[in-house]
């Protein structure tokens, strides 16, 4: 691909039979009506495209149907236009969907136009000046006023190269589309080409495309293959933003795929059936009644949506509001997408907007913020509008998450992120996946981690801290690991918490004994000392206490934690000092006998039971103080 070439798009608008047709066959040497019925009834139906590459700019037509049955197609061919070419019949001026055409440019909020003034071979030159007057008053105050009005004829070529012209210089002055930002293109057309299979057609609205890349379709979520991309009918690598496009996929029916449905980087867009947009109706449009129906048209796609105003029950003629649209079927949409709303029935065109949240929540009369939310959506520096999605995100905010109701690259997410750390509104709980959780959600965290420790160690004095899992389980679902794992994280910086083994603590806190329970202590430490190797069993032991088992058998687990005593099997439990003498024996054993020492003489030099000796040699065999080998041990 030229990479000096600039792409831009050029979609026609005005009235049917007004030479929209007819002028870009002259412009560009395509007549872009492709269908048999368009040429029979001498109409355009749908889109049609064309291309004209000149000085080193790439211009792809996009002309539309005048007819105003046909306004939805018009729709879908203009969201994604740079440059609109008015073009408007000498002997007929202003006419219906003139306006309609003319509104829908100006609520997708197309920047700039040049106007064509068709067919003035049929008319003299007063009634072209009165033409051009008319023009004049009825595009003042609109992205037209004061956009080139050339009188051309497709049928005599007077005008053509001036319109041209006024076509390039307009293409010049229009903004780059953002080849930099993620991939997505709204599919217009889907077909087959022998030889090649699917292809889809479309303005490549953001982003790149290229042979080999995976690609999204979506609302269907199905990954797939590109095989081939063309701009401007060439086949080239890569196509950017800002041209038109076909895409060769592989691994799907042409068939499966229709108008509406969006080819998208993977994993970075979503669907949605309900969106937080403002919405504004035109002056001409008849009041909008709460929960009124209407066809909303979001790039290529159209489907009905129910809107629902927030505070009103009605929406008057030029104004505007915050509204909910809830769609019958799920679209592909992102915050700054522009869409247009026509009424549900006559169909005609009666407003448009722009989406702020394409994952709204059910709206709610205890949601005392959302209004200032959607502000801060539609105003809001990335910082602010980062920090009021977090606030309103419970469990907190993944990246995917702000990446899909955004549009923003990963790196400004990233950068917005670290920005609002820095106020210390936002708890980046997760950096890699990075996940955000408000403040004072944060802090709850914390104040319920620390509580819940401090009263573990009031009712459990004689147990050293909390399980990890426990605590885990005590903040609760509402809580992600994440959020968790940073909370204990802040508290061990803070040293509000320590942790030893999986055991989470306040530091510094030492079981305190009361005078019967160190009692007790002693008398099981000294019962079992003064057993040497024959050991009474615990039970016994804790028997004799003063203090209930309940208690006591905590003690024991304080006894077996410092290791004071060993539990050498489920049933024995010996003294460490009696187990340390036990392997001076076994050394001078060595030293006297040699290495080795059957069962029979381990009984004797010890002078217990088989019942005491097993489990003893098992135990020292896991010490790796002896090691078995036939009937015998071998003294290590
Ligand atoms: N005399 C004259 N006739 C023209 C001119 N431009 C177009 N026409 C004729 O006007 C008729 C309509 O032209 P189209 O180009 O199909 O009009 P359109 O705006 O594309 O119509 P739709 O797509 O159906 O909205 C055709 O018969 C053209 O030949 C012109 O400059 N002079
Ligand atoms: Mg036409």
């Amino acid at each position: 691909m030229n990479h000096s070439l600039k792409s831009i798009i050029v979609g026609t608008a005005g009235h049917i039979d007004h030479g929209k047709s007819t002028l870009i066959e002259a412009l560009t040497g395509t007549h872009p009506d492709r269908l048999e019925e368009e040429k029979r009834r001498g109409i355009t139906i749908d889109l049609g495209f064309a291309f004209l590459e000149e000085d080193g700019l790439r211009l792809g037509f996009v002309d539309v149907p005048g007819h105003e049955r046909f306004v939805k197609n018009m729709v879908a061919g203009t969201s994604g236009i740079d440059l609109v070419l008015l073009v408007i019949a000498a002997d007929e001026a202003i006419k219906p969907q003139t306006r309609e055409h003319f509104d829908i440019c100006r609520l997708l909020q197309v920047k700039r136009g040049v106007i064509a003034l068709t067919k003035t071979d049929l008319v003299d030159c007063d009634t072209a000046d009165l033409a051009r007057l008319e023009i004049e008053e009825f595009i003042k105050g609109s992205f037209l006023e004061g956009a080139p009005i050339l009188p051309v004829s497709a049928k005599t070529g007077v005008g053509l190269v001036e319109l041209k012209r006024a076509l390039q210089n307009a293409a010049r002055a229009s903004q780059d589309k953002q080849a930099e930002r993620h991939f997505r293109l709204p599919v217009d057309r889907s077909f087959a080409v022998k030889g090649f299979g699917t292809v889809v057609t479309g303005t490549l609205i953001s982003g790149k495309v290229g042979t080999g890349d995976e690609v999204e379709l979506l609302p269907e979520r199905k990954l797939l293959r590109v095989r081939g991309v063309q701009t401007g009918g060439k086949a080239v690598e890569q196509a950017e933003a800002g041209a038109r496009t076909a895409v060769n996929l592989s691994g799907i029916e042409h068939t499966a795929i229709q108008r509406g449905m969006v080819l998208a980087a993977p994993g970075r867009f979503v669907k949605t059936r309900r969106i937080d947009a403002r919405l504004e109706l035109l002056k001409s449009a008849p009041p909008l009644k709460h929960r009124a129906r209407v066809h909303l048209h979001a790039g290529t796609a159209e489907t009905v949506a129910e809107v629902l105003l927030h505070d009103k029950t009605v929406l008057g003629p030029s104004e505007s509001a915050f509204v909910q649209l809830r769609l019958a079927e799920e679209i592909v949409a992102v915050r700054g997408d522009r869409f247009i709303a026509r009424q549900f029935s006559p169909v005609i065109t009666i407003g448009g907007g722009v989406v702020l949240d394409p994952l709204a929540r059910r709206p709610s009369r205890k949601d005392s913020s959302r209004v200032k939310f959607l502000e801060v959506l539609e105003r809001g520096t990335q910082e602010a509008i980062l920090r009021a999605m977090v606030d309103r995100s419970v469990l907190g905010l993944g990246m995917q998450e702000i990446v899909s109701r955004t549009g923003w690259m990963e790196t400004e997410a990233r950068t917005a992120a670290e920005n609002v750390a820095l106020e210390r509104v936002v708890q980046i709980v997760s950096s890699e996946p990075l996940l955000l959780i408000a403040e004072p959600i944060f802090q709850d965290v914390l104040n319920k981690v620390l509580a819940r420790v401090e009263t573990f160690h009031r009712e459990n004095p004689l147990v050293p801290g909390i399980a990890k899992e426990q605590l885990r389980a005590h903040v609760g679902r509402r809580v992600r690991t994440e959020t968790f794992q940073a909370a204990l994280g802040e508290l061990m910086r803070q040293n509000k918490l320590a942790v030893q083994g999986d055991v989470i603590k306040k530091p510094g806190t030492e079981i305190t004994l009361t005078p019967e329970e160190a009692q007790a202590k002693e008398q099981i430490e000294r019962a079992f000392a003064k057993a040497g190797l024959a050991v009474p069993s615990a039970k016994e032991v804790l028997a004799k206490l003063a203090i209930e088992n309940r208690r006591a058998e905590k003690i024991l687990q304080i006894l077996l934690r410092d290791k004071s005593l060993v539990r050498v099997s489920p049933e024995l439990i010996f003294h460490r000092d009696a187990l340390g003498q036990l392997g001076s024996l076994l050394l001078s054993y060595k030293k006297a006998k040699g290495e080795r020492i059957g069962v029979p003489a381990f009984k004797e030099l010890t002078g217990i039971t088989r019942k005491y000796a097993i489990p003893l040699l098992e135990y020292l065999d896991r010490q790796r103080l002896t090691r078995r080998l036939g009937d015998e041990r071998v003294i290590l």
